[in-house]
């Protein structure tokens, strides 16, 4: 059996012929990136260890590395990886040799961290649920989610029942929704206190799972009216909207774009806070993988370890506090905010750069030292979701090419001559004591390929607080740039397939040639008019090149409140055509 490994709610699971499974939870149909793995797996593969642009050999491609970090302060070493690949050798375990030698970590944060802390904070856990309780509603809500493309077992569960949809364009999620509201960007948390409000008033409201008079308490200090135009949907709109709620009681899937947005975490957590204020139990969905009790922190060694962190939209704006940046797992030149500034560092030598991928990445292409990586194809690993509670034991399809993430780290050891009790238990013993709670172990897995696991911990009463006042939440101003998921893409992911994509940028005013200008600077690109509001610019998250730059070079995220980046950016656009540029 093997599980596709990609960054995605769904983690297809295929037999040994690489058929999708019939049963769960794939149900014999999988994406056309699942559909063109065994093709790409033979496309612009990195087929050997660089130095500076010139093959050497493997052992070369080391002692340089150890050589480098011997030659630093640990603090002047930074790792950054995130989830190419989702099995728990290939992302987790390897941090271990990082964690040892006291380098610095990011923290994790780029996707959905702030939309996890925001939940927690009601919740006491991000978990909510399970395909099989979806299957149970009879309606869903898709709350800043284009589940069409990004989450499509979870939209064949409510393809064909009553989807309400609310997002700050007409996404195709939207245009295939019985009922869309169109709200502006990051005015999420307005919305979720408007739609309290009148469940309390028009006695939708259940005690069983929240304290009402609390909520009553918090909800009187916003304004209806305020809250309306903060939306910019009249009272009838989000009257329909409660009343819609309070029928069908949906399941909530929250994107997480939400987190991502204005008022993030606070946003999320208050969009948990509904059903639960409905009386529905587990009645969202925004991620599992805080929910099977998996020791994420056994396999990186944060047990004994804890590094000091960097925030992940932060990295390419301090990179002048390293010397050295190790990457796997990521394309960070093309993913991270202000990534181009890698570019510059390493153009510079400030900073040297090394990349294990099994593909060749923006951030590869540049590297001083490039590893070749092996595909979850190629490798054993074992692979959990954050949607289905399925561990799958990756079996190898293909012949291994490359270093696997664990060889690559026990080899950097060597060199290094590191002798830590972390660095020398067996991997598969790491993952049979991170796995201990989810009730199944390595043998089981590698016996059955697949085992359900049950959850580790599931919401139940949620607490009102932390409801945040008027004065903590806030709107943009201008226009904002807002990105999605695009279908044959996984984030920077399957250019081998499908193309490269330049940055076209979809708006509903503006139409031609043009620049992008947000607070890291000004990129050229292409703006094409589209069926959006006025402020709101669209970019599909694969489409980030421009040129020798990218869209995330002209971003500069602040933190939300729970730590996460806010990547929807404040921009403006600049008409290459006009005398006077509009601004
Ligand atoms: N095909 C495909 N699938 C993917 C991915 C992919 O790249 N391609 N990426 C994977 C990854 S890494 C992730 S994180 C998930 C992301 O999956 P989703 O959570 O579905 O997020 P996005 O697709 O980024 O965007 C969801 C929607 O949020 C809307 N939106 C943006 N800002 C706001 C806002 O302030 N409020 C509201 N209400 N809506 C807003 C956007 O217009 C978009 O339609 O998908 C995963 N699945
Ligand atoms: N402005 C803006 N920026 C964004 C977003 C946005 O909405 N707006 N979305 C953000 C989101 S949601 C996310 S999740 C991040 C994603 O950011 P990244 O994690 O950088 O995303 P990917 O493009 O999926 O890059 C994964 C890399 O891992 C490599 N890889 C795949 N499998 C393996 C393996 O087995 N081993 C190794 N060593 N490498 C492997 C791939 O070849 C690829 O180069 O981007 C974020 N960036
Ligand atoms: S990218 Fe997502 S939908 Fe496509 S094969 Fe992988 S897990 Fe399935
Ligand atoms: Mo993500």
């Amino acid at each position: 059996m093997i599980a596709c490994t990609r960054d995605c709610y769904d983690t297809c699971v295929f037999d040994e012929n690489y058929q999708p499974v019939k049963g769960e939870p794939t149900f014999g149909f999988t994406c056309s990136r699942g559909r063109m793995d065994l093709k790409r797996n033979e496309i612009n593969r990195v087929d050997s260890a660089y130095v500076d642009g010139k093959q050497v050999g493997l052992e070369q491609a080391v002692s340089l590395i150890s050589r480098a970090l011997r030659g630093v302060r640990p603090d002047e070493i930074l790792h950054v990886e995130y989830d190419g690949n989702q099995g728990l050798l290939t992302w987790y375990y390897p941090a271990r040799l990082w964690n040892v030698i006291g380098a610095v970590s990011t923290d994790y944060s780029i996707c959905s961290l702030e939309g996890h802390e925001g939940i927690k904070a009601h919740y006491g856990t991000s978990m909510g649920a399970l395909p099989e309780d979806m299957e149970k509603f009879s309606a869903a809500a898709f709350w800043g989610s284009e589940a069409v493309f990004s989450f499509i077992h979870g939209w064949r569960i409510f393809k064909d029942k009553y989807k309400i949809t609310i997002d700050v364009r007409m996404s195709e999620t939207a245009k295939r929704s019985e009922k869309a509201y169109v709200i502006r960007p990051g005015s999420d948390a307005y919305l979720a206190i408007a739609l309290m409000k009148i469940f309390l008033e028009q006695g939708y409201a259940k005690p069983d799972l929240v304290d009402l008079e609390l909520l009553r308490k918090r909800v009187e200090k916003f304004d209806m009216d305020e809250l309306l135009s903060a939306v910019n949907l009249s009272e009838d709109e989000v009257r329909e909207l409660a009343d819609l709620y309070a029928y069908y009681r949906p399941l909530t899937v929250i994107g997480f774009a939400i987190g991502r947005s204005w008022n993030g975490g606070h946003s999320a957590g208050l969009i948990s806070l509904i059903p639960a204020v409905l009386g529905v139990k587990r009645g969202f969905y925004y991620s599992n993988s805080g929910g099977w009790g998996i020791d994420f922190q056994y396999l990186r060694g944060t047990h004994v370890f804890q590094p000091k962190t960097m925030g992940m939209g932060e990295v390419s704006y301090n990179l002048d506090k390293f010397k050295v940046l190790f990457v796997w797992n990521s394309n960070p030149v093309v993913t991270l905010p202000g990534g181009d500034r890698i570019r510059e560092a390493v153009e510079s030598g400030k900073l040297l750069l090394v990349v294990h991928d099994p593909f060749w990445s923006e951030t590869a292409k540049i590297a001083n030292v490039v590893i070749p990586g092996s595909t979850f194809l190629e490798k054993e690993d074992v692979v959990y979701s954050y949607w289905h509670p399925y561990l799958i034991y990756n079996t190898p399809v293909r012949p291994k090419r490359g270093v696997t993430e664990v060889e690559l780290m026990k080899a950097l050891s060597r060199e290094l001559g590191l002798d830590h009790p972390l660095l020398n238990e067996d991997p598969w013993d790491a993952v049979n004591v991170a796995i201990r709670k989810t009730g199944t172990t390595v043998e089981e897995l590698r016996r059955k390929g697949m085992v359900k696991i049950k959850p580790f911990i599931t919401p139940e009463k949620a607490s009102v607080d932390p409801f945040p006042s008027p004065e903590e939440l806030g709107l943009p101003r201008g226009e904002v740039l807002v990105f999605s998921a695009h279908p044959n893409y996984t984030n920077s992911q399957f250019t081998e397939i499908y193309g490269k994509r330049e940055a076209v940028i979809y708006s509903g005013k503006y139409e031609g040639e043009g620049f992008l200008e947000g607070e890291g600077g000004r990129i050229r690109v292409k703006l094409v008019r589209a069926d959006l509001p006025e402020n709101v610019l669209f970019v599909y998250k694969s489409s980030l090149l421009s040129g020798e730059r990218t869209v995330n070079s002209i971003l500069r995220p602040v933190r939300n409140k729970f730590g996460g980046p806010r990547l929807n950016g404040e921009v403006r656009v600049i008409l290459e055509d006009s005398e006077n540029p509009r601004r």
